[in-house]
């Protein structure tokens, strides 16, 4: 078979590694323990070499009506990979860990024992009905950003702007 059919048709490897970024959140179960093998799964992807990751960070679950101190709260943290997987069969890889872990989910924004959002590729704007990079709403979530920064104080979102002014911006700070 084919490098080109085991990735899909029109979803081919690329020719050289790119920079992706993937965040995860865990609010179920062993959340540090889960958030540790989906990172050991990450490292195993195939075609994809460098994985690092920021420091956990606990945040407050954030749901349709805002943030909910009640809910269990979360445990999230940003990898940083590089790979040559193409966007989508990135996107099945990130589908297939998450089932692996047991991944439960009741109801959108609900409780969760693993998510794992593609959060950016390259530089690359993507938007599809199956797969939309950026992250149509991680320019806002400060449990995507402060984890993202922590690990590349440097990152910028594409068409939005450097992370860390996002960051502040969010947080209500002066420029
Ligand atoms: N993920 C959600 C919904 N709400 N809240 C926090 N704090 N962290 C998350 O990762 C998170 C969330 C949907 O994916
Ligand atoms: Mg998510
Ligand atoms: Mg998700």
């Amino acid at each position: 078979m084919s490098v080109r059919l085991a990735h899909g048709i029109g979803d081919p490897p690329r020719d050289a590694e790119m920079p992706a970024v993937v965040a995860l959140g865990a609010n179920l179960g062993d959340r540090a323990e889960t958030l540790r093998a989906a990172v050991n799964a990450l490292r195993a992807l195939p075609l994809t070499t460098a994985v690092r990751v920021s420091k956990p960070l606990e945040t407050v679950a954030v749901t349709v009506h805002g943030e909910d101190a009640d809910a269990p709260r979360y445990l999230n943290a940003v990898a940083l990979v590089s790979t040559r997987l193409a966007p989508r069969a990135l996107l099945r890889e990130l589908h297939r860990i998450e089932a692996d872990h047991g991944r439960v989910r009741r109801e959108r924004w609900g409780d969760r024992t693993l998510d794992l959002d593609l959060i950016a590729y390259a530089d690359e704007r993507i938007d599809d009905e199956d797969l939309t990079v950026p992250h149509p709403r991680a320019h806002e979530r400060e449990f995507v950003l402060a984890p993202w920064l922590d690990v590349d104080p440097d990152a910028e979102i594409p068409g939005r702007g450097r992370v860390e002014d996002l960051l502040r911006e969010l947080r209500g700070g002066a420029r």
